[in-house]
């Protein structure tokens, strides 16, 4: 570990160090700002953050009243700042009551049909779902659907001149609304295939006329059905590796609203490279296995310059955990949800995690921090195997330091307040005074985190 920045006067350290030639891998590495110039006129970005909630995780009971559920959390919700709502599937898959949603057979059946054993979903029946919508609405949620296109399931056996061979590739759904026969799955006329499978399901081609006209031309198809009957604002696009980036990118030109991908894959450049391709936001998996391998794997290092909140901030849909990889520990979730809530990219809450899981007083504050605090660029103060300090430079900005050490830890630190008084908005620590030139001296309790910012607030 490097004394670079540890109460030691570090600038005559650097310039040691410079003059043994090691400036560079000595002081830039590890983040010291001592040789930075004081920042006299702070970024004048602005805290702009939505707050997302996945509202649901994979095991909700099979009993037709989880609507109901997500209802009676609006207030609770809307009060802790959360914006936006990712529920679940609204439509009704292969087993009825019982899935989960990614098994798509009727995209129109919101629980108002009898097929697949059920009326319901598994969430509830249509007027469970439109009251819902109607009380989210009523509250200024901004509600994000969730997109099931790769695969489909429940379909009749029909035999496939291309494949030759039967598949359950005929749907006939009760809804009367987008008939699909095996010319609209792989191989078809079309295509042998596309990206991706998944499982055994039937794979949707999405370049048949009759594909493309429901999913986003016609004004009753899914995308345009959601947004304007439904009042969807955006979309949560499932499995987006199973196929074309151009299909997202189509969906968004004919549609619009928000849209985030589920690219799967710790690759950040796969998944920015997708997000251009796709005109489209994603989910920072990168930034989840950075914070894996830095809070879990006790080394904060991990997370410099990781994720695509490095790469690409604006399309970056931050997370701790969700219905699917619920890997990070318990133990560090609360310090994996202080940093995406002081980091750049929009946060998504699992609602495990909110409701079943964490402090929640705790993750509140933290949403107040987003809200408040965390806006404009990032420039890492220190980054080393057990202490990692960022600084938000936006206004007001914030500084958070994370420290996976047993014992309290202390730092000099670059702020771009002169003459301030700091407190630290988790409560934790005493309030703190920077000089003239900017600097002050925060600390950060044994395996915690700390938020500092001007006390006054303007
Ligand atoms: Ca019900
Ligand atoms: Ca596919």
């Amino acid at each position: 570990m490097s004394a670079v920045t540890k109460l030691a006067n570090s600038t005559f350290y650097c310039l040691i160090v410079a003059v043994l030639g090691l400036f560079h891998s000595g002081c830039s590495k590890d983040g010291s700002s001592d040789t930075e110039q004081f920042v006299s006129s702070a970024e004048a970005v602005r805290p702009d953050a939505q707050i997302l909630m996945q509202t649901f995780y994979w095991d909700v009971k099979p009993e037709g009243t989880w609507w109901d559920t997500i209802s009676s959390k609006l207030d609770s919700w809307k009060s802790s700042g959360v914006t936006a709502l990712w529920l679940p599937v609204v439509s009704k898959g292969q087993s009825g009551i019982h899935s989960m949603g990614y098994d798509p057979y009727d995209y129109f059946d919101f629980g108002q049909y009898d097929q697949h054993g059920s009326i319901e979903t598994r969430f509830g029946s249509f007027a469970e779902l439109k009251s819902l919508i109607v009380r989210a609405k009523a509250r200024n949620f901004k509600l994000i659907a969730d997109i099931v296109l790769n695969h489909n399931s429940g379909g009749d056996l029909e035999y496939s001149p291309y494949s030759k061979k039967s598949y359950w590739t005929r749907f006939s759904p009760r809804s009367g609304k987008f008939f699909r026969s095996f010319e609209d799955f792989h191989p078809n006329a079309l295509h042998a295939n596309d990206e991706g499978v998944f499982a055994e399901f039937p794979d949707l081609c999405h370049h048949t006329e009759n594909v493309k006209d429901w999913l986003y031309n016609r004004p009753d198809g899914i995308g345009k059905y959601y947004r304007d009957s439904l009042q969807f604002d955006g979309w949560r696009f499932d499995y987006v590796k199973g196929f074309s980036p151009s299909v997202v990118k189509s969906w968004n030109a004919a549609v619009g609203g928000i849209s985030i991908g589920e690219y799967w894959d710790g690759d950040v450049n796969l998944v920015n490279n997708w997000c251009k391709a796709a005109n489209s936001a994603a989910f920072d998996f990168p930034l989840m296995y950075a914070m894996k391998a830095a809070f879990d794997g006790l080394n904060l290092a991990e997370l410099q310059s990781k994720g695509l909140i490095a790469a690409n901030p604006a399309q970056a849909y931050t997370f701790v955990a969700n219905h699917d990889v619920d890997e990070i520990s318990v133990a560090s979730k609360p310090l994996a949800y202080a940093y995406i809530m002081v980091a750049e990219g929009t946060p998504c809450i699992f609602y495990k995690d909110f409701e079943a899981g964490l402090d929640k007083v705790k993750l509140n504050q933290l949403i107040w921090v987003k809200k408040n605090l965390a806006a404009g660029s990032t420039k890492t103060l220190l980054s080393s195997q057990y202490e990692y300090i960022l600084r938000r430079n936006g206004t007001p900005g914030v500084i958070a330091y994370f420290n996976i050490n047993n014992s309290d830890v202390s730092r000099r630190v670059q702020s771009n307040w002169a003459n301030t008084l700091l407190k630290d908005y988790t409560g934790a620590n005493a309030d703190v005074s920077t000089d003239a030139s900017g600097m002050a001296t925060i600390t950060c309790k044994g395996k915690s985190y700390a938020v500092y910012a001007p006390k006054e607030l303007n």
